[in-house]
């Protein structure tokens, strides 16, 4: 049964699986098992069960400001996939100059599994990075080169939560890099994927 519409039975099933085929993304389905027993004729009506399935995620919201200070009005209001750019000696864009910027990305984080994540911030200048409203990475400082930090925390499978990482490229150092990555029991470090990501809710 699909979007609670009054669902249609499906099929006797004579195994206790029972495969649906591809499921949409974002829909809420639910579901009924009745049973009848040998003789036939004694019917048992189950309770209706639902879940909802996850809908692909969007990125982070970037805000791009032309000081280090991530004051005045953001230049550039966009969607990045993820948090993995290495601009060297470059500008992120046009609008921007090569140094003394700032961004910062906002959004909603979702973890698969309920364990303990751990966040590695890789930046070159200063970085700060917060995870379901905790200031976890705090460096806002000039970097000579990329510099790692790293904290942990446990999260929720399922649960989204609050993600903030503040970036700047300072005034005198040549390059400008800024990555984030994750890496739990479960997943191997990796630069946090599009699909973990969310906009902030409208
Ligand atoms: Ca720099």
């Amino acid at each position: 049964m699909a979007n609670g519409t009054g669902g249609t039975f499906k099929v006797n099933q004579p195994t206790t699986t029972y495969h649906p085929g591809a499921l949409a993304t974002n829909t809420t389905y639910y579901w009924r098992v009745d049973e009848i027993e040998v003789d036939k004729t004694t019917k048992h009506k189950g309770d209706v069960w639902s879940f909802t399935t996850i809908r692909p995620g969007g990125g982070i919201r970037g805000q791009y400001y032309r000081d280090t200070s991530l004051s005045g009005a953001a230049v550039i209001n966009r969607i990045d996939p993820q948090i993995d750019f290495n601009w060297a000696a470059a500008s992120p864009d046009a609008s921007l100059p090569v140094d003394s910027f700032s961004i910062r990305w906002s959004g909603e984080i979702e973890v698969p599994f309920s364990e303990a994540y751990t966040f590695y911030t890789n930046t070159d200048d200063g970085v700060r990075l917060w995870v379901a409203d905790q200031l976890i990475v705090n460096l806002w400082t000039d970097r000579r080169a990329p510099t790692e930090a790293k904290a942990t925390i446990e999260l929720v499978g399922g649960q989204r939560y609050p993600i903030v990482m503040e970036y700047y490229q300072g005034n005198a150092d040549g390059d400008a890099v800024a990555q984030l990555s994750w890496e739990s029991p479960s997943i191997a470090r990796q630069i946090i994927p599009q699909g973990a990501l969310w906009p902030p809710p409208s």
